[in-house]
Protein backbone atom coordinates (compact mmCIF):
# COMPACT_ATOMS: atom_id res chain seq x y z
CA UNK A 1 0.00 0.00 0.00
CA UNK A 2 2.58 2.46 1.03
CA UNK A 3 4.40 1.48 -2.50
CA UNK A 4 1.27 2.33 -3.95
CA UNK A 5 0.92 5.46 -2.41
CA UNK A 6 4.95 6.31 -3.65
CA UNK A 7 3.64 5.93 -6.85
CA UNK A 8 -0.05 7.90 -7.41
CA UNK A 9 2.47 10.67 -5.04
CA UNK A 10 5.26 10.60 -7.66
CA UNK A 11 3.12 10.71 -10.47
CA UNK A 12 0.64 13.19 -9.39
CA UNK A 13 3.66 15.72 -8.23
CA UNK A 14 5.07 14.79 -12.27
CA UNK A 15 1.52 15.90 -13.34
CA UNK A 16 1.50 18.84 -11.68
CA UNK A 17 4.44 20.25 -12.92
CA UNK A 18 3.20 19.18 -16.51
CA UNK A 19 0.05 21.05 -16.33
CA UNK A 20 -0.20 24.51 -18.06
CA UNK A 21 -3.61 25.69 -17.49
CA UNK A 22 -5.45 26.38 -14.43
CA UNK A 23 -8.56 23.70 -15.42
CA UNK A 24 -6.13 21.22 -16.37
CA UNK A 25 -4.49 21.80 -12.70
CA UNK A 26 -8.25 21.10 -11.36
CA UNK A 27 -8.53 18.14 -13.25
CA UNK A 28 -4.98 16.67 -11.76
CA UNK A 29 -6.29 17.44 -8.03
CA UNK A 30 -9.65 16.37 -8.44
CA UNK A 31 -8.01 13.02 -9.92
CA UNK A 32 -5.96 12.50 -7.06
CA UNK A 33 -7.30 14.25 -4.01
CA UNK A 34 -10.88 14.51 -5.13
CA UNK A 35 -13.57 11.73 -2.93
CA UNK A 36 -13.09 9.47 -5.62
CA UNK A 37 -9.04 10.74 -6.74
CA UNK A 38 -6.31 7.88 -6.54
CA UNK A 39 -5.37 8.13 -3.01
CA UNK A 40 -8.52 8.54 -1.84
CA UNK A 41 -9.12 4.82 -3.68
CA UNK A 42 -5.94 3.88 -1.97
CA UNK A 43 -6.92 4.89 1.70
CA UNK A 44 -10.00 2.87 1.63
CA UNK A 45 -8.15 -0.61 1.67
CA UNK A 46 -6.85 0.89 5.24
CA UNK A 47 -9.40 -0.73 7.05
CA UNK A 48 -7.88 -4.41 5.68
CA UNK A 49 -4.03 -3.95 7.25
CA UNK A 50 -2.95 -4.24 10.78
CA UNK A 51 -3.02 -2.41 13.38
CA UNK A 52 0.38 -1.51 13.19
CA UNK A 53 0.48 -0.48 9.83
CA UNK A 54 -2.43 1.46 9.78
CA UNK A 55 -0.59 4.20 11.38
CA UNK A 56 2.73 4.08 9.23
CA UNK A 57 0.19 3.93 6.35
CA UNK A 58 -2.04 7.19 7.70
CA UNK A 59 0.97 9.10 8.24
CA UNK A 60 2.44 8.17 4.91
CA UNK A 61 -1.01 9.32 2.99
CA UNK A 62 -1.01 12.56 4.94
CA UNK A 63 2.77 13.19 3.55
CA UNK A 64 1.91 12.86 0.35
CA UNK A 65 -1.50 15.03 0.75
CA UNK A 66 0.19 17.46 2.29
CA UNK A 67 3.22 17.71 -0.55
CA UNK A 68 0.40 17.15 -3.27
CA UNK A 69 -1.24 20.48 -1.92
CA UNK A 70 2.15 22.80 -1.38
CA UNK A 71 2.96 21.57 -5.25
CA UNK A 72 -0.92 22.33 -6.26
CA UNK A 73 -0.71 25.68 -4.57
CA UNK A 74 2.84 26.86 -5.92
CA UNK A 75 1.69 25.56 -9.61
CA UNK A 76 -1.42 27.61 -9.69
CA UNK A 77 0.65 30.98 -8.23
CA UNK A 78 2.73 30.30 -10.97
CA UNK A 79 -0.22 29.48 -13.61
CA UNK A 80 -1.88 32.54 -12.45
CA UNK A 81 0.79 35.03 -12.23
CA UNK A 82 2.28 33.72 -16.17
CA UNK A 83 -1.96 34.28 -17.58
CA UNK A 84 -1.67 37.69 -15.53
CA UNK A 85 1.68 38.64 -17.98
CA UNK A 86 0.08 37.18 -20.72
CA UNK A 87 -2.92 39.21 -20.61
CA UNK A 88 -0.84 42.10 -19.63
CA UNK A 89 1.55 42.01 -23.05
CA UNK A 90 -1.44 41.25 -25.01
CA UNK A 91 -3.95 44.15 -23.62
CA UNK A 92 -1.08 46.84 -24.16
CA UNK A 93 -3.05 49.99 -24.22
CA UNK A 94 -1.67 52.21 -27.04
CA UNK A 95 -1.26 55.69 -25.15
CA UNK A 96 -0.57 57.42 -28.18
CA UNK A 97 -3.98 56.74 -29.93
CA UNK A 98 -6.17 60.12 -30.34
CA UNK A 99 -8.82 59.76 -27.31
CA UNK A 100 -12.63 59.51 -28.11
CA UNK A 101 -14.00 62.79 -27.81
CA UNK A 102 -16.96 63.52 -25.45
CA UNK A 103 -20.16 64.42 -27.15
CA UNK A 104 -20.05 68.67 -26.63
CA UNK A 105 -23.29 70.57 -25.09
CA UNK A 106 -24.86 72.45 -27.82
CA UNK A 107 -27.53 75.48 -26.92
CA UNK A 108 -31.27 74.07 -26.64
CA UNK A 109 -33.66 74.68 -29.56
CA UNK A 110 -35.57 77.07 -27.74
CA UNK A 111 -32.74 79.16 -27.21
CA UNK A 112 -31.42 78.64 -30.52
CA UNK A 113 -34.66 79.71 -31.98
CA UNK A 114 -35.53 82.87 -29.08
CA UNK A 115 -31.84 83.98 -30.47
CA UNK A 116 -32.70 83.81 -33.78
CA UNK A 117 -36.02 86.01 -32.94
CA UNK A 118 -33.77 88.77 -31.42
CA UNK A 119 -31.48 89.32 -33.89
CA UNK A 120 -33.97 89.67 -36.29
CA UNK A 121 -35.75 92.24 -34.28
CA UNK A 122 -32.97 94.31 -33.19
CA UNK A 123 -32.40 94.87 -36.65
CA UNK A 124 -35.42 96.52 -36.83
CA UNK A 125 -34.30 98.40 -33.99
CA UNK A 126 -36.42 96.21 -30.66
CA UNK A 127 -34.52 96.38 -27.55
CA UNK A 128 -35.16 93.57 -25.22
CA UNK A 129 -37.56 93.87 -22.14
CA UNK A 130 -37.96 91.52 -19.53
CA UNK A 131 -40.13 90.53 -16.70
CA UNK A 132 -40.85 88.05 -13.34
CA UNK A 133 -41.88 84.47 -14.60
CA UNK A 134 -43.83 84.84 -10.95
CA UNK A 135 -45.25 87.05 -11.18
CA UNK A 136 -48.41 89.69 -9.45
CA UNK A 137 -51.92 89.36 -10.62
CA UNK A 138 -52.02 93.13 -11.85
CA UNK A 139 -49.42 93.10 -14.29
CA UNK A 140 -50.71 89.23 -15.94
CA UNK A 141 -54.14 90.16 -15.95
CA UNK A 142 -55.58 93.80 -14.45
CA UNK A 143 -52.54 95.71 -16.34
CA UNK A 144 -53.43 94.17 -19.77
CA UNK A 145 -57.41 95.28 -19.33
CA UNK A 146 -58.68 91.73 -17.72
CA UNK A 147 -60.03 92.92 -14.47
CA UNK A 148 -60.93 90.27 -11.57
CA UNK A 149 -64.23 88.00 -13.39
CA UNK A 150 -63.45 89.07 -16.65
CA UNK A 151 -64.21 86.19 -18.89
CA UNK A 152 -61.31 86.12 -20.93
CA UNK A 153 -59.26 85.07 -17.56
CA UNK A 154 -60.95 82.03 -18.95
CA UNK A 155 -58.72 81.79 -21.97
CA UNK A 156 -55.86 81.14 -20.01
CA UNK A 157 -55.64 78.27 -17.59
CA UNK A 158 -53.49 80.10 -14.86
CA UNK A 159 -51.45 78.45 -11.86
CA UNK A 160 -52.10 80.50 -8.95
CA UNK A 161 -49.29 80.90 -6.32
CA UNK A 162 -51.45 82.79 -3.84
CA UNK A 163 -54.83 84.64 -4.86
CA UNK A 164 -52.37 87.72 -6.04
CA UNK A 165 -49.48 85.93 -7.60
CA UNK A 166 -49.54 83.91 -10.27
CA UNK A 167 -46.71 81.94 -13.01
CA UNK A 168 -47.27 84.46 -15.70
CA UNK A 169 -49.66 82.78 -18.32
CA UNK A 170 -48.19 85.12 -21.29
CA UNK A 171 -45.29 87.15 -21.92
CA UNK A 172 -48.24 90.42 -22.52
CA UNK A 173 -47.40 90.59 -18.36
CA UNK A 174 -44.20 92.62 -19.55
CA UNK A 175 -46.20 95.10 -21.60
CA UNK A 176 -47.32 96.92 -18.45
CA UNK A 177 -43.44 96.90 -16.85
CA UNK A 178 -42.34 98.51 -20.42
CA UNK A 179 -45.03 101.34 -20.36
CA UNK A 180 -44.42 102.14 -16.58
CA UNK A 181 -40.50 102.63 -17.20
CA UNK A 182 -39.61 103.16 -20.42
CA UNK A 183 -40.75 106.71 -22.62
CA UNK A 184 -42.12 106.21 -25.98
CA UNK A 185 -41.55 105.86 -28.57
CA UNK A 186 -40.62 102.21 -27.72
CA UNK A 187 -39.82 99.13 -29.34
CA UNK A 188 -39.39 96.05 -26.92
CA UNK A 189 -39.78 92.59 -27.19
CA UNK A 190 -39.77 90.22 -24.37
CA UNK A 191 -38.79 86.92 -24.54
CA UNK A 192 -39.36 84.39 -21.77
CA UNK A 193 -40.94 81.45 -20.25
CA UNK A 194 -44.72 81.01 -19.55
CA UNK A 195 -46.91 78.56 -17.92
CA UNK A 196 -50.64 77.36 -18.32
CA UNK A 197 -52.59 74.24 -17.26
CA UNK A 198 -52.07 72.85 -20.73
CA UNK A 199 -51.25 69.25 -22.11
CA UNK A 200 -50.95 67.52 -25.17
CA UNK A 201 -48.82 67.39 -28.47
CA UNK A 202 -49.16 71.22 -29.14
CA UNK A 203 -49.25 72.51 -25.51
CA UNK A 204 -46.75 72.44 -23.04
CA UNK A 205 -47.65 73.73 -18.99
CA UNK A 206 -44.49 75.58 -19.60
CA UNK A 207 -43.61 77.48 -23.23
CA UNK A 208 -42.26 80.57 -24.31
CA UNK A 209 -43.49 83.50 -25.92
CA UNK A 210 -42.12 86.56 -27.77
CA UNK A 211 -43.90 89.43 -26.98
CA UNK A 212 -43.77 92.34 -29.43
CA UNK A 213 -44.88 96.10 -28.58
CA UNK A 214 -44.43 99.19 -30.73
CA UNK A 215 -45.60 102.56 -29.23
CA UNK A 216 -44.96 106.08 -31.60
CA UNK A 217 -46.84 108.82 -33.05
CA UNK A 218 -49.35 107.05 -35.79
CA UNK A 219 -49.02 103.38 -35.63
CA UNK A 220 -50.91 102.00 -37.78
CA UNK A 221 -52.18 98.30 -38.45
CA UNK A 222 -50.30 98.21 -41.68
CA UNK A 223 -47.20 99.00 -39.53
CA UNK A 224 -47.74 96.06 -37.48
CA UNK A 225 -48.60 94.14 -40.72
CA UNK A 226 -45.42 94.69 -42.02
CA UNK A 227 -43.43 93.85 -39.16
CA UNK A 228 -44.96 90.56 -38.99
CA UNK A 229 -44.39 90.34 -42.62
CA UNK A 230 -40.58 90.94 -42.69
CA UNK A 231 -40.46 88.71 -39.43
CA UNK A 232 -41.84 85.61 -41.47
CA UNK A 233 -39.89 85.87 -44.22
CA UNK A 234 -36.79 86.21 -42.29
CA UNK A 235 -37.98 83.27 -40.30
CA UNK A 236 -39.66 80.63 -42.96
CA UNK A 237 -38.34 82.30 -46.37
CA UNK A 238 -38.85 85.07 -48.72
CA UNK A 239 -41.75 83.31 -50.53
CA UNK A 240 -43.82 83.42 -47.00
CA UNK A 241 -47.24 85.40 -46.72
CA UNK A 242 -48.84 86.01 -43.68
CA UNK A 243 -52.33 86.84 -43.19
CA UNK A 244 -54.61 88.23 -40.71
CA UNK A 245 -57.49 86.91 -38.94
CA UNK A 246 -59.90 89.16 -36.72
CA UNK A 247 -59.73 87.73 -33.24
CA UNK A 248 -59.98 88.85 -29.45
CA UNK A 249 -57.62 89.91 -26.90
CA UNK A 250 -58.80 92.09 -23.98
CA UNK A 251 -55.60 94.25 -24.27
CA UNK A 252 -55.83 95.11 -28.15
CA UNK A 253 -58.68 96.54 -30.45
CA UNK A 254 -58.64 95.79 -33.09
CA UNK A 255 -57.16 92.17 -32.61
CA UNK A 256 -56.04 89.26 -35.20
CA UNK A 257 -54.74 86.06 -34.68
CA UNK A 258 -51.88 85.18 -37.79
CA UNK A 259 -51.50 82.64 -40.22
CA UNK A 260 -47.94 81.99 -41.90
CA UNK A 261 -48.61 80.29 -45.51
CA UNK A 262 -47.47 76.20 -44.95
CA UNK A 263 -43.99 75.83 -45.81
CA UNK A 264 -44.49 72.63 -46.80
CA UNK A 265 -47.08 73.30 -49.41
CA UNK A 266 -45.84 76.55 -49.83
CA UNK A 267 -49.58 77.49 -49.52
CA UNK A 268 -50.76 75.71 -52.37
CA UNK A 269 -53.30 73.76 -50.18
CA UNK A 270 -53.11 69.86 -50.85
CA UNK A 271 -55.66 67.53 -48.41
CA UNK A 272 -52.60 65.74 -48.13
CA UNK A 273 -50.15 68.28 -46.86
CA UNK A 274 -49.45 66.81 -42.98
CA UNK A 275 -47.78 70.18 -41.88
CA UNK A 276 -51.17 72.35 -42.20
CA UNK A 277 -53.68 69.89 -42.82
CA UNK A 278 -54.97 71.07 -46.11
CA UNK A 279 -55.57 74.31 -45.36
CA UNK A 280 -52.67 75.79 -46.39
CA UNK A 281 -52.15 77.94 -43.55
CA UNK A 282 -50.46 77.89 -39.91
CA UNK A 283 -51.22 79.81 -37.17
CA UNK A 284 -48.41 81.50 -35.09
CA UNK A 285 -49.30 84.45 -33.23
CA UNK A 286 -51.55 86.69 -31.47
CA UNK A 287 -51.76 90.65 -32.42
CA UNK A 288 -53.65 93.46 -32.24
CA UNK A 289 -53.37 97.74 -31.99
CA UNK A 290 -52.52 98.81 -28.00
CA UNK A 291 -56.14 99.18 -26.10
CA UNK A 292 -56.31 102.82 -25.07
CA UNK A 293 -56.85 101.61 -21.78
CA UNK A 294 -53.25 100.28 -21.11
CA UNK A 295 -52.01 103.42 -22.16
CA UNK A 296 -53.98 104.98 -19.17
CA UNK A 297 -53.17 102.44 -17.12
CA UNK A 298 -49.30 103.46 -17.71
CA UNK A 299 -49.92 106.73 -15.56
CA UNK A 300 -49.52 110.36 -15.34
CA UNK A 301 -46.70 112.84 -15.61
CA UNK A 302 -46.34 115.37 -12.70
CA UNK A 303 -48.47 117.68 -14.56
CA UNK A 304 -51.65 115.31 -14.76
CA UNK A 305 -51.24 114.62 -18.41
CA UNK A 306 -50.53 111.05 -19.65
CA UNK A 307 -47.56 109.35 -19.99
CA UNK A 308 -48.42 107.57 -23.01
CA UNK A 309 -51.27 109.89 -24.25
CA UNK A 310 -53.90 107.65 -26.16
CA UNK A 311 -54.65 111.24 -28.03
CA UNK A 312 -51.31 111.52 -29.17
CA UNK A 313 -49.48 107.77 -29.34
CA UNK A 314 -51.09 104.53 -31.01
CA UNK A 315 -49.16 101.86 -31.10
CA UNK A 316 -49.29 97.88 -32.06
CA UNK A 317 -48.73 94.41 -29.87
CA UNK A 318 -48.04 90.91 -30.60
CA UNK A 319 -47.27 87.93 -28.88
CA UNK A 320 -45.94 84.55 -30.75
CA UNK A 321 -45.31 80.80 -29.14
CA UNK A 322 -41.68 80.11 -30.02
CA UNK A 323 -42.32 76.36 -29.66
CA UNK A 324 -44.36 76.51 -32.33
CA UNK A 325 -41.99 78.42 -34.46
CA UNK A 326 -39.00 75.83 -33.69
CA UNK A 327 -41.73 73.22 -34.68
CA UNK A 328 -42.74 74.73 -37.70
CA UNK A 329 -39.02 75.54 -38.59
CA UNK A 330 -37.60 72.18 -37.88
CA UNK A 331 -40.59 69.70 -38.16
CA UNK A 332 -40.74 68.51 -34.80
CA UNK A 333 -44.13 66.80 -34.71
CA UNK A 334 -44.34 67.10 -30.73
CA UNK A 335 -44.03 69.57 -28.77
CA UNK A 336 -42.98 67.64 -25.59
CA UNK A 337 -40.55 66.19 -27.10
CA UNK A 338 -37.84 69.66 -26.73
CA UNK A 339 -39.10 69.02 -22.78
CA UNK A 340 -37.92 65.16 -22.27
CA UNK A 341 -34.07 66.28 -22.23
CA UNK A 342 -33.55 62.95 -24.91
CA UNK A 343 -30.01 63.82 -26.13
CA UNK A 344 -30.70 62.34 -29.15
CA UNK A 345 -33.48 64.90 -30.13
CA UNK A 346 -31.37 67.61 -28.92
CA UNK A 347 -27.50 66.66 -30.57
CA UNK A 348 -29.66 67.37 -33.85
CA UNK A 349 -29.73 71.42 -33.08
C1 LIG B 1 -51.58 85.25 -26.00
O1 LIG B 1 -50.93 84.68 -25.15
C2 LIG B 1 -51.55 86.76 -26.15
N1 LIG B 1 -50.91 87.32 -25.00
C3 LIG B 1 -50.84 87.12 -27.44
C4 LIG B 1 -51.01 88.54 -27.82
C5 LIG B 1 -50.03 89.47 -27.49
C6 LIG B 1 -52.17 88.99 -28.50
C7 LIG B 1 -50.18 90.81 -27.82
C8 LIG B 1 -52.31 90.31 -28.83
C9 LIG B 1 -51.33 91.21 -28.50
P1 LIG B 1 -52.44 83.06 -27.09
O2 LIG B 1 -53.02 82.50 -25.86
O3 LIG B 1 -53.15 82.81 -28.36
O4 LIG B 1 -52.26 84.62 -26.98
O5 LIG B 1 -50.93 82.51 -27.22
C10 LIG B 1 -50.06 83.01 -28.21
C11 LIG B 1 -49.27 81.86 -28.82
O6 LIG B 1 -48.66 81.08 -27.79
C12 LIG B 1 -50.14 80.85 -29.59
O7 LIG B 1 -50.31 81.26 -30.93
C13 LIG B 1 -49.32 79.57 -29.49
O8 LIG B 1 -48.33 79.57 -30.51
C14 LIG B 1 -48.62 79.72 -28.16
N2 LIG B 1 -49.24 78.89 -27.11
C15 LIG B 1 -50.38 79.11 -26.41
N3 LIG B 1 -50.59 78.15 -25.49
C16 LIG B 1 -49.54 77.29 -25.60
C17 LIG B 1 -49.12 76.09 -24.91
N4 LIG B 1 -49.82 75.61 -23.88
N5 LIG B 1 -47.99 75.46 -25.31
C18 LIG B 1 -47.25 75.98 -26.32
N6 LIG B 1 -47.55 77.11 -27.00
C19 LIG B 1 -48.68 77.76 -26.65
Amino acid sequence: MIEKLEAIGTQALKDIQATSQLDALENVRISVLGKKGALSEVLKGLGSTSAEERPKIGAVANEWKRKIEDALTDRKTQLESSALQARLSSEKIDITLPSRMPHRGSLHVITQTIRRMNQIFSRLGFDVATGPEVETDFFNFEAVNMPKDHPARDMQDTFFISPSVVLRTHTSAVQMRALQTKEWPLRVICPGAVYRSDHDATHSPMFHQVEGLWVDRNVKMSDLKGVLEFIAKELFGSQTKIRLRPSYFPFVEPGAEVDVSCFNCKGKPQSSCRVCKGSGWLEILGAGMVHPRLFELAGKKSDGSYRYDPNEVSGFAFGMGVERIAMLLHEIPDLRKMFEGDSRLLQQF
